[in-house]
């Protein structure tokens, strides 16, 4: 079982023009961790999560009252620590993890 770990999540921009964002991760489809946020806004999770298998899909989203949640992003993170950037719908967000092959 793989597992990753989640550290920072900043915002750089924002998704949202009105009030802030209302996003959340997923993990293989799996929604782990949510948070309101805005630009400049950087969020400590500090937190691992087991991967079922060997890949992890995370995804981030930014959740709408009317239609659909905007996703801003899809990544798959390598070995090792690093950083991931969800840049989708003019939206800049980065998340530093650290991924743990099984
Ligand atoms: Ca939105
Ligand atoms: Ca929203």
């Amino acid at each position: 079982m793989a597992a990753v770990k989640f550290f920072h999540l900043e915002c750089v921009k924002q998704e949202d023009w009105n009030g802030k964002d209302d996003i959340y991760l997923t993990i293989n489809g799996h929604r782990v961790y949510s948070a309101r946020m805005g630009e400049d806004d950087k969020v400590a999770i500090n937190r691992t999560f087991h991967v079922e298998g060997d890949v992890a899909t995370v995804r981030l989203y930014e959740s709408d009252d009317i239609g659909n949640d905007d996703l801003l992003g899809e990544q798959i993170p390598l070995s090792g620590v690093g950083e991931m950037k969800f840049t989708e719908d003019d939206a800049y967000y980065t998340l530093s993890y650290e991924f743990f092959p099984r």
